[in-house]
């Protein structure tokens, strides 16, 4: 069994990192950078696209970037535990409070799956979006064509 998709249901800001502008959250998944947005102290997404873990990646690390200094590390997630089941995952570090609630689907490693076979022409990113007949490629931070 290996972490395939992944679904993030909600991110919940009770306090952003800093102090004064707004949040700029990402994700970093193996090579693909993912876009969580912008939050300020209790806000809260939920429009995030089910996305497809590349092969061999097992942990997620969350993000904010900073423009004047280096980014932030918030926290990494295990992808491989608790695979199946809703998790929440805290985030305590420095002045950030965060809740992130998620699902990490696995699937058989001998079980090949039909992923995406689309790079993004911004970036060269694989297309990381799950069942998207119909919807345009997104690698995580770029949207183009239609599938
Ligand atoms: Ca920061
Ligand atoms: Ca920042
Ligand atoms: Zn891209
Ligand atoms: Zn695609």
């Amino acid at each position: 069994m290996h972490p395939a998709f992944l679904v993030i249901n909600k991110i919940v800001c009770i306090q952003t990192e800093d102090l004064i502008e707004s949040d700029d959250l990402y994700g970093v998944l193996g090579d693909s950078l993912l876009s969580l947005g912008q939050f300020n102290d209790n806000q809260e997404r939920v429009d995030y696209p089910e996305i497809i873990i590349p092969d061999g990646v097992l942990e997620l690390t969350l993000a904010e970037h900073d423009v004047a200094d280096s980014d932030d590390v918030l926290g990494v997630i295990d992808l491989t535990q608790d695979m199946d089941m809703d998790r929440e995952f805290g985030i305590l570090e420095g002045r950030a409070r965060y809740n992130v609630y998620f699902f990490v689907a696995g699937e058989p490693d001998e079980q090949l799956v039909d992923r995406c076979p689309e790079a993004c022409p911004t970036c060269g990113g694989a297309c990381l979006r799950k069942n998207h007949d119909g919807q345009v490629h997104w690698c995580g931070r770029h949207e183009w064509g239609a599938n």
